[in-house]
């Protein structure tokens, strides 16, 4: 039975919950490092209430992805229109969405949803996994760039990620600008690339460039880091903080976070520490 998509309340005052509502619309990580496992714990260590629409499940754990399957694109929109006819959504966020069947009915459903007022959206491009295992067919980023940059508040690709989507390759500040640009062109959507060198993130907004750089970490490889970042600026945004404010707190997070992850697994990539104190 297909429950037609109705739109979802502008406000129906969650009777009383101080709490904003933070959506993520992503991917099973069973080990709990990555995926919608990593933006609960993150939406929760920042006072959100967490809410999900699962995309697809990984069979995984730290030593890497041993099987992924793809819940079917009716069953993901019906995921959304449960949670967000009921619940009225802060921000969400998107990370591992599979294939472009996938990310094309998550667009209608959420224009759907949302035909005027949108909650404000982060895009992570999720492509492959820390330990190299695909997570995206090839037709991705251009299905990211045609479903997805249209709806985002703000896109956080790695230099990797920020290549596939402006064929552009990262290897400086000048590049990392060049690319950010080429993604913005179209929509009013902000751009983070992530480490286009270590340490340093660049964010691309209303035309204008910052630099967040802090040190470069030593050699650990941390698994989750992406999902936990950007599911930090979906909670940030939720809780009303302008993007730029909430970009640096989430990157001072991480950097915490990734410092006091703890070696759960025999895999070389540990999960990072969502508990992490600033
Ligand atoms: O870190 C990106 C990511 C997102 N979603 C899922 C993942 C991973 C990385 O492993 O497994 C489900």
């Amino acid at each position: 039975m297909d429950m037609s998509p109705a739109t979802a309340p502008q406000n129906n005052g969650d009777r009383q919950s101080k709490q904003p509502v933070a959506l993520s619309i992503g991917g099973s990580d069973c080990s709990g490092g990555a995926g919608i496992q990593a933006d609960l714990k993150t939406f929760h260590q920042f006072s959100c209430f967490g809410t999900t629409a699962i995309t697809l499940i990984t069979a995984q754990n730290t030593q890497g992805v041993q099987s992924l399957e793809l819940l079917a694109p009716n069953l993901v929109a019906r995921q959304l229109a449960a949670v967000c006819q009921d619940l009225s959504i802060a921000a969400a966020k998107t990370g591992a969405l599979g294939s472009a069947d996938l990310a094309a009915k998550i667009e209608l459903q959420w224009r759907q949803l949302y035909p005027q007022r949108r909650p404000r959206l982060v895009v992570d491009p999720v492509l492959v996994s820390k330990h190299g295992d695909p997570l995206a067919p090839h037709d991705m980023p251009t299905a990211l760039r045609k479903h997805l940059l249209p709806l985002a508040t703000v896109i956080t690709p790695n230099r990797f990620e920020a290549h596939q989507l402006s064929g552009i390759a990262i290897n400086s500040l000048e590049s990392a600008e060049r690319a950010a640009r080429i993604i913005a062109a179209d929509f009013p959507v902000a751009v983070v690339i992530k480490q286009f060198e270590p340490g340093a993130d660049l964010v691309w907004s209303d035309d204008h460039a910052t630099v967040l750089a802090d040190s470069a970490l030593t050699s650990i490889a941390v698994h989750g880091t992406g999902c936990a970042f950007s599911a930090a600026i979906t909670a940030l945004l939720a809780h009303d903080r302008d993007l730029l404010n909430a970009i640096a707190q989430a990157k001072t997070w991480v950097r915490h976070a990734i410092e006091q992850s703890q070696l759960w697994g025999n895999g070389p990539a540990r999960p990072i520490f969502f508990n992490a104190s600033v």
